[in-house]
């Protein structure tokens, strides 16, 4: 997979050379580019944005770096195999940090490790010219996510939240696929608590049924534990859930 990712704040994104992200781009699992807006600025002091037009507080950032920086991965971007078979390449996927965007979970994280190009456009100041939405839209699979309900400074943390997200699920990337399937919201439920050595630990103990050797019961306590902390903790994916395994049912 190759990822590009444009900001005016590229430094940012040193934190994917650390750890188990690092280790996929030193594989080669994943191929991670790095773009200074402000290169594709051309005027005296390389500036990405001016006042918004119709009044109002903030900065709007200017389409035109961001097309030249768009243009500049689509024309680096690799040729892929299937142009040999005479089919059209997909489009990259282009993906626009934003609070007013699609909800990021871990279905979307799922659909995205299997696409074959990633472009993250995040922005700053009050968000980029719409214009520049509508003109990406002939070169790319537009995507506006959100990762929550809240709001940042800026698109770049989110970006971070997502590539990691999505390139830890593709083959290879983590050692043992099984902690995979078993994390939280791999089944749409939160996870089951864990527990470590030693058996009594500051005078708490593990519960016993783990101790007992006895690997159905141990699922079946698991399983308990997930459907009572998400009843709890997350009432909206539980009745996700329940609706979900009627359907199964029925
Ligand atoms: Cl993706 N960007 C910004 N700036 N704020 C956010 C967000 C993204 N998701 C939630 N809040």
């Amino acid at each position: 997979m190759r990822i590009d990712l444009i900001s005016i704040f590229p430094e940012f994104f040193d934190v994917l050379d650390l750890s188990l992200i690092g280790k996929a781009q030193r594989e080669d699992l994943v191929q991670i580019h790095r773009h200074q807006l402000r290169d594709f600025s051309f005027d005296k002091h390389r500036s990405v944005d001016d006042t918004p037009t119709g009044g109002g507080a903030g900065m709007v950032m200017k389409p035109e770096p961001w097309a030249l920086a768009l243009e500049h991965v689509l024309t680096e971007r690799p040729t892929p195999a299937a142009v040999e078979d005479q089919t059209a390449p997909p489009r990259p996927v282009l993906i626009v940090p934003t609070p007013a965007g699609e909800l990021f979970t871990q279905r979307t994280a799922e659909q995205l490790a299997d696409a074959e190009h990633l472009v993250f456009a995040p922005a700053r100041f009050e968000g980029i010219d719409h214009r520049l939405l509508d003109w990406a839209q002939e070169h790319f699979e537009l995507r506006p996510m959100s990762i929550g309900d809240y709001v940042l400074n800026g698109g770049e943390s989110a970006v971070v939240v997502m590539v990691e997200a999505i390139t830890r699920l593709i083959p290879g990337v983590i050692g043992n696929p099984e902690s995979l399937a078993e994390e939280s919201h791999a089944d749409g439920l939160l996870e089951y608590p864990v527990y470590t050595k030693p058996a009594r630990w500051r005078g708490i103990d593990v519960p016993e049924i783990l101790l007992s050797g006895d690997h159905a019961k141990i699922r079946d306590w698991r399983s308990a534990q997930q459907d009572l902390r998400t009843r709890k903790i997350r009432p909206d994916l539980w009745a996700r859930h329940v609706v979900a395994q009627e359907r199964n049912l029925t």
